[in-house]
């Protein structure tokens, strides 16, 4: 089905990416965890990256070295304290409490969390096997993760006490604490294995905005889903500009005023893709490449997606998964990672339009990452499509096939990109 879906949206080069993707052509993302060999206890942590993280789990299973045991476990870690900052039946006391001193239960084998209502409950419910895990790491790792965990819960007291996110400057805070930590701390991480140099550890600003930039485009893309749970994150200072409430934009009669903060929401995240490049840059290890290169890619394509599209107001908006998995094969090197980059910032530049009060700053920085992605190939690239016909036995042959063989896609976490 999501040949056709390429085909018809007018991507039939798309079907040639599905196709090789389905036929096992997908070994930048392939796991390298042999459970066999596991302990039972890390075996329960990586089903418990499974079954939470869909845009993770892949490729932090492809890490070289023990690099993918330290990103399994802070990843639990973390969104074991993200689940008591989400869930709303957790009294205030209590949720501040433990967001304090989440850090310390990790060095305590008994703690755990048996009240929670969320969807990923069972990584508090079970918290002793990920701490126990969690002290077999090398005691750089726990350093390093108890650190972040430290710092991230103390960020997430000081917003669960506030109503909204006022300033921009507090937008940048409140993601600062939620992501661009996870990015500090996961290039310690990087730098720690000796996979990656010093520096990829030591540049905090620059793995801040690694982090910046895919939590902006969650709270972007996500906007009616934290309506309807009652949840407010785009930044006040830029929605004030266009209505009287956040909610307002839901109404019909409110789509210019909706889509001009959108655009100038996409336009703030963009600032943030010349330090990603920058960071990607310096990566030298191919596994740790194609963790950080990925999840990027998929940011851009659904920000490029939302740009000026009124469906951020009305419903979901996804990328194709034909696209993302065509993304995520080509993701693998600095020069196709700018030739996926560099289209996505052109469908922006397409949709922009000189009334919009943003205009000339979104101008600006689409420039700028338009000179920081010009490769030297990116000129002959395009050109090279493939033929339509191609394509369409390609789908008669894909659709036949289908029939009588099932794969497990490992990616099927990728697509419900969050
Ligand atoms: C390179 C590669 C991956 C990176 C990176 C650099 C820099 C930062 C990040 C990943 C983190 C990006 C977070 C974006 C998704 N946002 C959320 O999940 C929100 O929760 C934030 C707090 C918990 C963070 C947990 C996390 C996430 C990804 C990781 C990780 C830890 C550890 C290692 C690797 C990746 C969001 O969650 C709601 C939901 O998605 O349901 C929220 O509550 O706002
Ligand atoms: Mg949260």
């Amino acid at each position: 089905m999501d040949l056709m879906r390429s085909v018809i949206a007018g991507h039939p080069e798309e079907v040639y990416s599905l196709l090789k993707f389905k036929l096992g052509g997908c070994g930048t993302v392939q796991t390298k965890c042999h459970y066999d060999q596991m302990c039972p206890s890390m075996r329960t942590c990586y089903q418990y990256l499974n079954q939470t993280s869909r845009s993770f789990a892949a490729v932090t299973q492809a890490l070289d070295g023990d690099l993918r045991y330290a990103v399994c476990i802070f990843y639990l870690v973390l969104r074991a304290l993200d689940t008591v900052e989400d869930d709303m039946t957790i009294p205030l006391a209590t949720k501040l409490d433990m967001l304090h001193n989440f850090y310390t239960y990790l060095q305590d084998p008994g703690w755990r969390f048996m009240e929670s209502n969320e969807k990923d409950k069972k990584v508090l419910e079970d918290f002793p096997t990920i701490s126990q895990e969690f002290r077999k790491l090398k005691p750089l790792y726990q350093e390093v993760i108890s650190d972040i965990c430290r710092r991230m819960g103390a960020g997430m007291a000081e917003f669960v006490q506030r109503e909204d996110v006022d300033t921009l400057e507090e937008w940048n805070k409140y993601c600062h604490y939620v992501a661009g930590l996870v990015g500090i701390g996961l290039s310690r991480l990087f730098s720690g294995s000796e996979f990656e140099d010093a520096i990829v550890g030591e540049d905090t600003e620059l793995a801040n905005s690694m982090g910046l930039f895919l939590q902006k485009t969650n709270i972007i893309r996500d906007y009616l889903e934290d309506q309807v749970d009652g949840r407010e994150f785009w930044p006040k200072q830029v929605w004030s500009k266009h209505a009287k409430k956040l909610s307002d934009f839901r109404q019909p009669d409110m789509s210019q005023n909706a889509l001009w903060c959108l655009n100038e929401l996409v336009s703030n995240a963009l600032l943030h893709v010349p330090d990603v490049l920058k960071y990607m840059s310096r990566l030298r290890n191919q596994s740790v490449f194609n963790f950080c290169a990925i999840p990027q890619v998929m940011a851009i394509g659904t920000l490029a997606r939302c740009y000026n599209n009124i469906k951020v107001f009305r419903g979901v908006v996804k990328i194709r998964k034909g696209e993302a998995v065509k993304m995520m094969i080509h993701a693998t090197n600095m020069e196709n990672f700018k030739d996926i980059m560099r289209p996505f910032c052109e469908e922006i530049a397409n949709k922009m339009s000189p009334h919009d009060p943003s205009y000339s700053l979104t101008m600006e920085t689409v420039e700028t990452i338009r000179q920081l992605t010009t490769t030297s190939h990116s000129l002959t690239v395009q050109s090279t499509l493939t033929p339509l016909h191609v394509s369409c036995a390609l789908v008669v042959a894909a659709i036949t096939w289908q029939y009588w063989t099932q794969i497990h896609w490992i990616y099927e976490h990728y697509i419900e990109w969050k």
